[in-house]
């Protein structure tokens, strides 16, 4: 019985937008399987690992006949006989392979479906469930999830210039019970969003999808449902942003479309500032563009000790980025998303380093998902502390919290709930 790769596969199955992915599928020398799929992401910052498709007139040209065939002869070629138990030494032969610096060349929705394949068949030989084997005996604690309530940006027809407004419940005291509020939430906004007129359906990660007249009218929208839904605005539910700002600016100025304004740097920190005083706001991703760190250390410096801010599209899951960005006093949270760098090794690494540094880490779904749950083990194997997925419709979403539920019951009494200790050190000391 070894944990040696006997075989690697791959397949093309669709993803949450109806678009072609990758799925990868590796079986060891003992048996034991793992798979995983390959997510994809709509606002992409120009520093992440890239996706191969095939282009042409066929699905778009989303196709990924290319990558799964590299999956099927180059890289299983390459990883046969390796110890899935050695995830470094494994992505370092894809990495190495592959030889880019973004993985433009076997894709990096091929080499990410593989890496993520072989640690679910390291876990299986193990016998443990990923984020047991993850965790390797060390205490971990239970994410803090954070919720889509409104989706807009790139992921709604730009219909606000903000993409995410999400919800947090630190004080919920559990997962279970925080999905149990943010249910009340999402209903008092439906509520609420019937009352304003037609709705469109919902944005790509499952939020209501509605009609505002002006970024600020969301914001007051999700406050709203916040009282209506019958818990605390500031107290038991907390408004998280993502700005994703790289779509609609960078240093040399944002055009808030919506607010038909539009704003230099300096202008754009001095609002998402005032909007942090103004709403009950505990976290905001990417307020400026991905090469805008004056911007982004600007609103950080004033607001950085009572508000998570973090990067994205500004740090994209690399551990360089972070380093640097911590250097600059950029933000004080890393958002991990896998497929940003392409490896399990790498996205821990980045991950690594932002923990390190006592900052907050997020591991994140991307907007095209799949029914893959890897990252809610990733999040508690690796103590990441919070978890973003998305809303809290479609199952593609609904599959990750529902792991998650398994995952809190399966550690049973022993679990902890990350609550505030998921932010970095000011945060958390200030609020608990
Ligand atoms: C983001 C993600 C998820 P995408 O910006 O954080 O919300 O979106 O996958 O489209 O990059
Ligand atoms: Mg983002």
């Amino acid at each position: 019985m070894s944990s040696r790769i006997a075989a690697v596969t791959g397949r093309q199955l669709w993803d949450s937008r109806g678009r072609p992915t990758v799925e990868a599928e590796v079986t060891l020398e003992s048996g034991a399987v793992g798979r995983a799929i390959a997510p994809a992401g709509a606002s992409r910052g120009a520093h992440e690992a890239i996706d191969l498709r095939d282009g042409g007139s066929a699905y778009g040209g989303f196709g990924v006949n290319r990558a799964v065939a590299g999956i099927g002869a180059e890289i299983a070629g390459a990883l046969i006989g390796a110890d899935a138990r050695d995830q470094a030494a494994v992505d370092r032969i894809l990495c190495d392979l592959d030889g880019t610096a973004n993985k433009a060349r076997l894709g990096a929705n091929a080499v990410v479906a593989v890496s993520m394949a072989v640690l679910h068949a390291a876990a299986a030989d193990a016998g443990a469930p990923l984020w047991r084997y993850l965790a390797d005996g060390r205490k971990v604690r239970i994410p803090l999830p954070e919720i889509q309530i409104f989706g807009g940006g790139a992921h709604a027809g730009r219909r606000t210039d903000v993409q995410d407004f999400m919800v947090m419940c630190p004080n919920a005291g559990s997962f279970r019970r925080a999905l149990e509020i943010t249910d009340d939430v999402y209903r008092a906004a439906g509520r609420l969003m019937e009352e304003k007129g037609p709705l469109s359906g919902v944005a790509d990660e499952g939020g209501w999808w509605p009609n505002f007249s002006s970024n600020e009218d969301a914001l007051d929208t999700l406050t709203k449902a916040i009282e209506a839904s019958g818990h605390r605005a500031g107290e038991d539910v907390f408004i998280s942003l993502d700005i994703a700002a790289n779509e609609f600016g960078d240093a040399s100025g944002y055009a808030l479309a919506l607010d038909d304004r539009r704003l230099s740097g300096a202008e754009m920190a001095a609002r998402i500032i005032d909007w942090a005083g103004r709403y009950p706001i505990l976290s905001i991703e990417d307020p400026a563009g991905q090469d805008d760190w004056t911007t982004m250390a600007a609103i950080t410096a004033r607001i950085g000790d009572r508000v998570q801010i973090i990067g994205d599209d500004v740090l994209v899951t690399n551990a360089g980025r972070v380093a640097r960005a911590a250097e600059a006093a950029v933000c004080n949270a890393a958002l991990i998303k896998v497929n940003q760098v392409g490896t399990v090794t790498e996205a821990r690494a980045a991950l690594d380093a932002a923990l390190d540094r006592g900052w907050g880490a997020i591991v994140s779904a991307r907007s095209g998902e799949s029914e893959d749950v890897t990252i809610a083990h990733l999040a508690t194997g690796w103590n990441a502390g919070q978890l973003k997925v998305g809303s809290f419709t479609r199952s593609e979403r609904m599959a990750k919290w529902n792991e998650m539920l398994r995952i809190e019951e399966a550690i049973g009494s022993h679990a902890e709930w990350a609550g505030f200790t998921a932010f970095a050190d000011p945060i958390g000391r200030v609020a608990a």
